[in-house]
């Protein structure tokens, strides 16, 4: 559990460009061109919002709303290639929605609404080229915020706020090599450390805080996932997935997903599908009620 005063302790700023928007300004992502075969989101209805796989190919996303191997159900563009996809409730209203960190120019296009259908409704300057996006609800209020991985120092830089300025926190932890693992309601840190093939966590109390966890799954080489596929025994896919570790395997284009951590032994608890082309991004995706708050309406 994130405390404030344990944040207070040790931080170092991360300065930002201040060129750039603060919260709450309006404007579109750059998006692409869209794919020609996509379905776009507008035209799915209330219930098809138990999505739980996305890739992101070049500024398109594309959805699948089963745990289970096939084409996509449904696409939406937003953001461009280079991006990195992020999910989260930006706004605090119970609703996960998209988001992109373009990390070249280190700014964050953040969309509330399911399938980004109102573009990016917030613009935040966090982050220099080379970031990797880490968001989480990191103060545990029910807002997912922005934050960065910085491979070369192997540290964590979070905000409590969708806005531009220093860092909320700056924490040391993992080592070279490791990938962060984030998901929109962590609120701690967590990486993917490829040559175990472990994902590694820690709580945030203090300025280097220490290795809280390390859970094994995969094998070396794959890509860390985090999402919504954890069903603890009610049916795939359902709503009352919860979040869970997973990992994309290049090798064999393979999602393997931990879809229940509470099944017997003798039952399986990890789900292997195909989604997706080599190259895409995977992201675990839930546009849905996180249970906090009104579900929104799906826009047109
Ligand atoms: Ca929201
Ligand atoms: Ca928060």
């Amino acid at each position: 559990m994130l405390r404030m005063d344990a944040l207070r302790r040790g931080w170092a700023g991360l300065l930002v460009a201040a060129a750039m928007a603060a919260a709450g300004v309006t404007a579109a992502a750059p998006a692409a061109a869209a794919d020609p075969g996509c379905v776009v989101a507008p035209e799915v209805g209330r219930d098809d919002r138990q999505a739980a796989l996305g890739v992101f190919r070049d500024g398109t996303w594309y959805v699948r709303g089963s745990l289970t191997s096939g084409p996509a159900d449904l696409c939406f563009v937003f953001g461009q290639a280079g991006d990195q996809p992020v999910f989260g409730d930006w706004d605090g209203d119970g609703l996960p929605t998209p988001g992109v960190f373009r990390a070249s120019t280190g700014t964050w296009y953040l969309s509330n609404a399911p399938f980004a259908q109102s573009g990016a409704d917030v613009v935040v300057q966090y982050g220099s080229p080379g970031d990797l996006a880490y968001m989480g609800d990191f103060d545990a209020d029910g807002v997912t915020t922005v934050g960065v991985y910085r491979p070369g120092e192997q540290r964590f830089y979070l905000r409590n706020s969708n806005t531009s300025g220093i860092a909320d926190g700056a924490f040391r932890f993992g080592q070279p090599g490791d990938q962060p693992a984030p998901d929109p309601q962590v609120n701690g840190l967590r990486v993917y450390r490829p040559s175990d093939a472990a994902f590694v966590g820690a709580y945030l109390t203090g300025p280097e805080p220490g290795t809280a966890y390390s859970w094994q799954f995969g094998n070396p080489g794959d890509v860390p996932l985090w999402g919504p596929w954890e069903t603890g025994g009610t049916a795939l896919g359902g709503w009352n997935a919860q979040a869970a570790p997973g990992v994309y395997r290049p090798s064999t284009g393979e999602w393997l997903l931990l879809t229940d951590r509470f099944a017997p032994p003798s039952l399986p608890t990890v789900t292997v599908l195909q989604f997706g082309n080599p190259g895409d991004v995977r992201i675990g995706f839930e546009p849905r009620c996180s249970g906090r708050g009104a579900c929104g309406e799906l826009g047109g």
